[in-house]
């Protein structure tokens, strides 16, 4: 069919048997997604309007400072999938613990749980940058009708079954893969619809921009440095070009349509690097795999590695293919 003027919802419907378990609940919670993801997005684009900017006061578990904003969109989406009861679990990275739902209800038969990055890359947020909001969709391992465990959660990112990110940028974007590959729609602020403006989003095999913090540079590993030197060099098709907004999903998005790798390393100041495995880098990943990309801890990959906590760290190395794998090598070496 032509993707001309196909809507986020008919897509949804017209793809819903590519997925092997279709019982029409995950098109139900890619639904209550892309409902959660408007509000959320009307909430973002009045941030400079009203006064809803500035700290909430409390700090997550990690320790930093909530911005408003980031309990907003934490509740919105929170509240939006528990009114529609399409999932049993639910865990953010602004909550210490998971969220069970319906537990004592013996006929909640809901089989999925979530996982949500509600607002990343938030300390952008006073200063008029693009965020954005991560999810990361798995199939309970515990029996249907029983409470949730933390097993349900700590799952290895190959068993995603569903991943995506909404960005909150100069346009809207919802952008998702279910493992057939990533497609991107965007939002006509108008009246409401996400349309499929990105069907098929693959990662140019290589690219010309890396994106890290380099005032973290003195404390990475010596692999690292001798990457971000290898981008410096002048030589072939190098210098790269250095991009680094500070937004994952921006910096991602970016490297995605243009080619580039995107690299949050361990550093002397913190041995696990900063970003999340279950809310962050997992569904990156899954998205970055499903578009002919890479994701790496800069050893292995990333979907391989088995959780033992819900917020754990790793290290991340994610972009096109070739630039991740040079990297690996300077890792090794
Ligand atoms: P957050 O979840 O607290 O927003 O942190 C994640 C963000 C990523 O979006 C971004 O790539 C990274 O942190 C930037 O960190 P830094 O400021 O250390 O470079
Ligand atoms: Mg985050």
């Amino acid at each position: 069919m032509s993707h001309k003027n196909q809507t986020l919802g008919e897509f949804i419907i017209e793809n819903q048997t590519e997925f092997q378990y279709s019982t029409g609940e995950l098109s139900k919670l890619i639904n209550a997604i892309r409902l959660a993801a408007k509000v959320v997005n009307h909430e973002v684009n009045k941030a400079g309007l009203v006064d809803i900017l500035g700290t909430a006061g409390d700090t997550n578990i990690q320790g930093e400072n909530q911005q408003k904003l980031d309990v907003l969109a934490n509740e919105k989406f929170i509240q939006t999938l528990k009114n529609r009861e399409i999932v049993c679990g639910i865990a953010s990275e602004e909550e210490d613990d998971y969220i069970t739902i319906n537990s004592l209800d013996e006929n909640h038969q809901n089989k999925y749980v979530v996982l949500i990055d509600p607002l990343d890359g938030s300390s952008n947020i006073d200063v008029n940058v693009s965020v954005g909001t991560i999810f990361s969709i798995y199939r309970r391992i515990t029996p249907v009708g029983t409470p949730v465990t933390l097993e349900d959660f700590l799952q290895p990112g190959k068993n995603q079954v569903a991943a995506g990110y909404i960005i909150y940028g100069t346009s809207t974007m919802l952008v998702y893969t279910t493992g057939h590959g990533v497609n991107g729609f965007t939002l006509n602020p108008a009246i409401g619809t996400f349309y499929l403006s990105h069907p098929n989003m693959q990662f140019p095999e290589t690219g010309k921009i890396y994106s890290v913090n380099e005032g973290n540079y003195i404390h990475f590993p010596q692999g690292v440095k001798d990457y971000i030197k290898y981008c410096q060099k002048e030589e072939g098709d190098r210098p790269y070009t250095s991009r680094y907004i500070g937004s994952l999903v921006s910096d991602f998005h970016r490297n995605m349509i243009k080619g580039g790798i995107y690299m949050y390393p361990k550093s002397s100041k913190a041995q696990k690097g900063k970003l999340r495995l279950l809310y962050e880098c997992n569904p990156m990943a899954f998205l970055a795999e499903q578009a002919n990309g890479k994701a790496s801890d800069g050893y292995q990959r990333i979907m391989e590695i088995q959780p033992t906590e819900l917020h754990e760290r790793v290290p991340f190395f994610c972009g096109s293919k070739k630039m991740v794998e040079k990297a690996e090598e300077f890792m090794k070496s």
